[in-house]
């Protein structure tokens, strides 16, 4: 199963999402981040993807949350969620992203995968939690990408 990672930089009641302009999610606001390559930790995945994608290195973060997204046509992800506390660097947009700062009350859900309005409002408010979301087609090769069933259990993600 493929691993990948998405970590959201979180101050003063603000989350920084970005704009993704390529890949998986064009057109969509997410966390930064993207696949574990071969050999690497979560961790050092995350401190990369923030890198490439915004220029800033992560420095204090923690694992809040492990999602599995499946779909009909065998497409499993093991993702990872990371909250950043700290961070060194400014938040530069580049080629793949274009940062935002969102209150994390107000969060462009609609402009979002389906599954973050079940799971991302918990996480930035302390929760720990694993889900599974099933989608029809993720990679939207067949028909446009809809969340067909979730699942949420509370608690410490696994490793
Ligand atoms: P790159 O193509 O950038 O990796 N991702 C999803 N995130 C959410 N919230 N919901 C989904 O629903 C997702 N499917 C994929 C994981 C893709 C990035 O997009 C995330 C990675 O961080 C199905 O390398």
């Amino acid at each position: 199963m493929r691993r990948y990672v998405i970590g959201y930089p979180v101050r003063d009641g603000r989350v920084l999402l970005i704009y993704k302009k390529r890949g998986l999610g064009r057109g969509l606001y997410n966390g930064v981040g993207g696949k574990v390559e071969e050999g690497e930790t979560d961790e050092e995945a995350l401190v990369r993807e923030a890198l490439e994608e915004l220029s800033i290195r992560p420095t204090s973060y923690e694992r809040v949350a492990k999602l599995l997204f499946t779909d009909d046509y065998g497409t499993e992800m093991d993702v990872s969620v990371f909250l950043i506390e700290d961070w060194e660097g400014e938040p530069v947009e580049s080629e793949e992203a274009k940062p935002e700062w969102y209150d994390i009350d107000s969060l462009p859900y609609d402009r979002m995968w389906e599954d973050d309005r079940v799971w991302l409002w918990r996480v930035l408010r302390g929760e720990r939690l694993r889900g599974h979301f099933h989608f029809n087609d993720i990679w939207g090769h067949h028909e446009e990408p809809r969340m067909r069933s979730c699942r949420i259990e509370e608690g410490a993600p696994p490793p």
